[in-house]
């Protein structure tokens, strides 16, 4: 099935020319070493070769032809040494790789080495990816390596089989509280997240329940499997605990972080792990988060909480992840002081400087929680002392629930580009995760996943393009959403030039699209309450969430500014602070996110926030139209499965945009009862 092999869909290649090309270095690969990424990596060419060229790859120690591919470590000392500079072995990491043509007057080959068995498997992918793209043999000359080191994709799914905010099926782990039988698919899953170079996974919701409390004890050798899948290709697994773990299985009365029986019972589980895992990567844990447990409840700070576990993992190098995502939810509409933005900040950066070198804080990219937009949360350029992890989603949980189209690549490309300020201009958000400002390694990026197992992992089949370009972005922020989602269509449907030139021009404007028959100018919410799909504009608004639009008869938007407001804008550096704090110089974009305004306030483009509102709904609506007859151009380029089910979802686009749009133009007018300049009908 063409769907669920998704961008490891190995074609045979329509040039031949350069099919025989290929072909000629590839009948041999000479592999040197041993292990078990090496095996990955032998499997992974014989698979693909086979695919590509239907030939059986031979696979040697040595060279047996005059041309042949080699897939050796840098350190080997081996013959091929002298044909690589001084400056490319200096400039490659630990998880880098090199790839050259080299010619002889003896031997013709294809040299992918690399310092780790890590490294050689991402440049066999990277080779694959050539391959698949049909790129040029001749100037073959490679070299990449990973900007933020940590880049991982965590799970929020349930040992009964079910996925929190999962969109495309059921968990792909577990079923019925255990693992499931038959761990092909996971090898998969593990194929495709090596093969974007991600190189962590967090194997369970951060809402743990108190089976899978059990993960860290008795149900361990849950964790071992998936260990023995994740570990051959070169992925670390992590897990989700719950702070209240040492009475909830331990027997223990408090879980107090700074009671001696409570510090002896985790040292004594991080080494009961250890011992059945050897490299384990350390824990995640939400804490005194929407009703999780944590220090809070012991008087204690997170400092207190988050040591404690990063203690008993340091003598092993295990990693102690904790969320920022903390606020207040039982908070007050009509209470202007506790701005739920204004949280994470207040809470962490009094503590920055004191938590351990093993701890790093994982910080969702903006303030308030995966909304269509929101400014760049502000504890990336607040903290200077502590090591951090982006957190994005990439499961759409309030982008369209993988049933409308919405590419997020763009979306995470502002957030990493974002200039923070911190050191001056041009500490960007991806500058910060790479770590390499803090001469750390412990800092990255975490996605939530958006797969499950429906047969094409994610549900809409255009949406895996969201997991690749999460994994690329991961590697080097620095690449293009247009670069990214060309790779991505060209190795997932071929390289034919309709398909490239309609379907990344839909790719690219989907979230633009998204945004605009939905939540207005940065405001965000207005969605149903609980499974958050679909418009209802006061559905958060007299909540406990902390979410509020505060739209009356007059205007909307809440005031975050220092001068009248919350106060929220003060948590940025100065010169973002003075953008976000004026409204002349506030981004209209993030209008109704920082300022209060009447519906009559003209935007940049002249218009008022009110004709801005009625407008975009209308042209959302006949945006997705546009999305359908572009795709509807696509069809006799594409297997038919994939064609039809896309095509299914994008009609389901079209009537939710229809209802947004009723929906939120009816709202405003009657709010207002200021007609659309245009006279449209509105419900
Ligand atoms: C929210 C989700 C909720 C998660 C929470 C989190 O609605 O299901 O548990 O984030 O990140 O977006 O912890």
């Amino acid at each position: 099935d063409v769907d669920y092999q998704c961008w490891l869909n190995y074609q045979r290649l329509e040039t031949p020319s350069l099919s025989d090309q290929y072909k000629e270095y590839l009948k041999n690969i000479v592999i040197n070493i041993d292990g078990y990424i090496i095996d990955s990596i032998k499997n992974e060419l014989y698979y693909s070769i086979k695919k590509f060229f239907n030939i059986e790859a031979i696979i040697t120690n040595k060279p047996i032809k005059r041309t042949f591919t080699i897939i050796s470590k840098l350190d080997g000392g081996s013959f091929f040494s002298n044909t690589i500079k001084e400056e490319e072995y200096t400039s490659l990491s630990e998880e880098g790789f090199l790839i050259k043509k080299v010619e002889n007057s003896t031997k013709k080959f294809i040299l992918i080495t690399a310092k780790s068995d890590e490294g050689l498997l991402y440049g066999t992918y990277k080779l694959i990816q050539n391959i698949q793209m049909e790129k040029p043999l001749d100037q073959l000359n490679l070299l990449e390596k990973p900007y933020i080191p940590l880049r991982i994709i965590n799970h929020w799914d349930n040992l009964d089989g079910s996925i929190e905010r999962g969109y495309a099926g059921k968990s792909i782990f577990y079923r019925n509280n255990e693992l499931v039988d038959n761990l092909d698919r996971i090898r998969d899953y593990a194929r495709l997240l090596s093969s974007i170079g991600l190189n962590g996974i967090v194997l369970n919701n951060v809402n743990v329940k108190s089976e899978e409390t059990k993960l860290i004890a008795e149900r361990i050798n849950i964790v071992e499997k998936l260990y023995d899948v994740f570990k051959r290709y070169g992925i670390k697994i992590y897990l989700s605990v719950n702070f209240a773990s040492p009475m909830i299985i331990g027997g223990l009365k408090t879980a107090d972080p700074l009671d001696k029986e409570v510090r002896k019972w985790w040292k004594e589980r991080v080494d009961f792990i250890y011992n059945r895992i050897p490299d384990f990567g350390g824990f995640l844990v939400k804490a005194d988060s929407e009703g999780q447990p944590g220090p809070f409840t012991y008087n204690r700070t997170h400092v207190d909480g988050a040591n404690m576990l990063a203690e008993a993992l340091a003598p092993h190098g295990g990693l102690l992840i904790w969320r920022a995502f903390v606020y207040n939810c039982y908070q007050d509409w009509r209470d202007n002081e506790t701005d739920r933005a204004k949280a994470a900040y207040d809470t962490f950066m009094p503590l920055d400087g004191k938590f351990l070198d093993n701890v790093i804080i994982q910080i969702k990219n903006g303030p308030m929680d995966f909304q269509v937009r929101e400014p760049v949360n502000p504890l990336f350029g607040g903290l200077q002392k502590t090591n951090q992890i982006l957190e994005f989603q990439i499961t759409q949980e309030y982008t369209g629930q993988q049933k409308h189209l919405c590419y997020l690549v763009p979306q995470w490309k502002e957030v990493l580009d974002f200039d923070t300020f911190l050191f001056g201009e041009g500490t960007s958000v991806a500058k910060i995760v790479s770590g390499s400002i803090f001469n750390s390694p412990n800092f990255g990026i975490a996605g939530i996943s958006n797969i499950g197992d429906e047969i094409n992992w994610t549900g809409h089949t255009l949406a895996q393009a969201n997991l690749y370009g999460f994994g690329r972005l991961a590697w080097d922020p620095s690449l293009s959403g247009k670069k990214i989602i060309e790779e991505w269509i060209k190795c997932t449907f071929g390289n034919n030039e309709t398909v490239l030139n309609n379907l990344s021009e839909m790719m690219l404007k989907s979230w633009n699209i998204y945004e605009k028959y939905t939540a207005p100018l940065g405001v965000g919410w207005m969605v149903n309450p609980g499974h958050h799909y679909g418009p209802n504009v006061d559905g958060y608004e007299y909540s406990r969430w902390g979410t509020y639009h505060k739209a009356d008869h007059y205007g909307i938007g809440v005031d975050r500014t220092l001068k009248s407001g919350t106060g929220y804008t003060a948590q940025y550096r100065q010169q973002n602070f003075e953008k976000y704090e004026h409204l002349d110089s506030c981004p209209d974009e993030l209008l109704l996110f920082f300022h209060h305004v009447s519906y009559i306030y003209k935007l940049s483009n002249n218009k008022t926030v009110l004709q801005h509102i009625y407008d975009t709904h209308f042209e959302g609506v006949e945006d997705v139209q546009w999305l359908i007859d572009k795709w509807q151009g696509l069809e006799r380029y594409i297997d038919s499965k994939r064609y039809s089910s896309v095509y299914q979802r994008l009609l389901e686009q079209r009537e939710s945009a229809k209802e947004w749009r009723d929906v939120i133009n009816s709202y405003f007018y009657r709010k207002t009862m200021i007609y659309d300049e245009k006279r449209r009908k509105i419900y």
